[in-house]
Order: structure tokens, then sequence, then C-alpha cells
């Protein structure tokens, strides 16, 4: 670390676009203190990805920095080529919990099964932000939002959870009444090879919370610090006692060969067969 942390340092002189109060500000300002604090003075050595959507605003066009804004749900295949083509650079994806594991889904699956050199940050404030709260698949059992007035009738997917399985070498979630975490969290990742991905549970008061229930944001953030738990403690709790509570922590940390190893190697094998 050089000198004192400023956002702006790592921004073009533009606004984010975000609604007063909404959680994605410190989303944004958590991640560029976690490259901050690892030392880098620019963006150099990044390339960001994203999608549609308010998180997939992120990285592009604010941050001083070679990003792609594609459709939505295709950021990680965008992302893929981009680690492929350019194996050198830190790839990392922003995205909504739509654009991610909902119309992204299996992208996102395949990536974390190929163990693809990404890192993928996901904002998830449970609905379908940016087009007017639209229930989404992480919308947590009875909720109400635009497009479910009587309460959402589906269970939420688990993101973080779905990472393991699908064979990710980190998985963690956090929420944005845990800066801290997250930023530690951040650091590590970006420090570590494979798929790797951060849920970040975050409030959004203009498209969540007012309908789900929430008073203020105040409240929104409280909800979030009094109903985390972490994961360790989660062995020995029942569904029930689990039920609306957010579960937070690192889920999975491993490694294994990863796609630009194992692309590259068998570049190698076949170079060298040919000669
Ligand atoms: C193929 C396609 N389908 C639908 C849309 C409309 N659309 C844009 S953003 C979005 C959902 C955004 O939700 P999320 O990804 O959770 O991001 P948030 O705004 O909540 O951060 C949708 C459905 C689109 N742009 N393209
Ligand atoms: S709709 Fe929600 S997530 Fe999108 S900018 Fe507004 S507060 Fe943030
Ligand atoms: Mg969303």
């Amino acid at each position: 670390m050089t000198d004192t942390f400023s956002a702006r340092k790592y921004m073009r002189d533009l606004k984010l676009p975000f609604c007063p109060g909404c959680g994605l500000f410190s989303l944004s300002d958590t991640f560029l203190r976690a490259v901050h604090e690892l030392g880098h003075e620019d963006l150099h050595k990044f390339c960001f990805a994203s999608g549609i959507g308010c998180s997939s605003w992120i990285p592009s066009p604010y941050y001083v920095a070679d990003s792609v804004h594609t459709l939505h749900g295709r950021s990680i295949p965008v992302a893929t080529s981009i680690k492929l083509l350019r194996p050198e650079l830190s790839v990392v994806v922003f995205g909504g919990d739509g654009d991610i594991v909902g119309i992204g889904l299996g992208h996102f699956i395949h990536a974390a099964r190929r163990n693809t050199d990404i890192l993928v940050i996901m904002g998830n404030n449970m609905v379908y932000g940016m087009t007017g709260g639209q229930v989404a698949p992480t919308t947590p059992f009875n909720t109400r939002t635009s497009t479910t007035p009587y309460g959402s009738f589906e269970y939420p997917l688990d993101a973080a959870k779905l990472a393991v399985a699908s064979g990710a070498a980190y998985s963690a979630r956090w929420t944005t009444a845990h800066l801290a975490e997250l930023k530690e969290a951040i650091k590590k990742a970006l420090g570590l090879d494979g798929f790797r991905f951060i849920e970040v549970v975050t409030h959004c008061p203009t498209a969540y919370g007012r309908r789900a229930g929430f008073k203020d944001i105040g409240e929104m953030l409280k909800y979030f610090k009094e109903n985390a738990v972490p994961v360790q403690k989660t062995g020995k709790m029942s569904e029930e006692e689990l039920e609306r509570r957010i579960i937070v922590g690192e889920f999975v940390q491993r490694r294994r060969p990863t796609l630009v190893e194992t692309v590259y190697s068998k570049l190698k094998e076949a170079k060298e067969g040919a000669e």
C-alpha cells in the first residue's frame, strides 16, 4: 500500500448511476479498497466483464480499466474468452443475481465445473432491480415483489453452495453489513487461481426493500447483521432454524488445475506432437 485510499484514483470522472443509499456503492468501494490494499496503483492488470442490470454497472464505464459490458447473462463466457486469450490479466465479472444465476445460470455452473480462472462478484439484491423489482431466483420465500404482490411462492436458489457443488475453487458470501469481511474475501479471492465466487447480499432500498417490508436502509442492514449465521455454525442447525437466515463466510477453498492451465498444457502437447 503506497498512499491513502481514494476510489476516484481508479474511476473515471463519472458518478455511479445507483439510487441514493444503494448497497452497490459500498460493493464498488469495497472492491477498490481491496485492490488498493493489494498494492495496485491502477487497474491495468485487470479486465472486467459485466452483463445488464444495476450490479453490472459497477465496472463499466466507471473504472479506468478495460472492460466489456455485454449482454444480460453473458458476462461469464465473455470473461472466459478474455482470460484464455490474455491469461496474464486478472479477469473479474460483476453481475446481479438475475444476470449470474437467473439467465446466466448455465454459464455459472459450467465455468465453476471447468475451474475457469475468473472472479465472479454477484450483487444479490434478491430481485431484478434495474427493471423494476421483479421476483428473481434468489428472492426469499413468501416475499412481496413487483410481480409477486401476495408473496413469492418459489424457494430461493443458494448461489454460494451451488458454486461449491459445481467445482469452484473459492466460494464465499457476505453482505453489505459485513464490509470488512467482504474486503478480506475479495483480497483473498484475487490472490487465488481458478473459479472464484463471492456473493454479496446487497441492500436495494428502491426495488426490493420497500416492497419486502423494510422501513429504511438502516433496517435492512440491521436485518442482514442480525440474521447472518457463520457457515461453520450451520452444521448443527435445522432447516427451520436456518429459514430466512443469511449464511455467511467461506464455503470452500481448494486447489485443482484451472482451465487456463489445462488448455495451455494441451496446446503445448498438441504442438509438440505435431513437430
Ligand atoms: C436477454 C435479456 N432479457 C431480459 C433483459 C431485461 N433485463 C435487463 S436487466 C434484467 C434483470 C436485472 O436483474 P439482476 O441481474 O439481478 O441485476 P440488478 O439490476 O438487480 O442488479 C433484465 C431482466 C435483457 N436486457 N436482456
Ligand atoms: S434499483 Fe436497487 S440495486 Fe438498483 S440502483 Fe436502485 S437501489 Fe441500487
Ligand atoms: Mg438483482
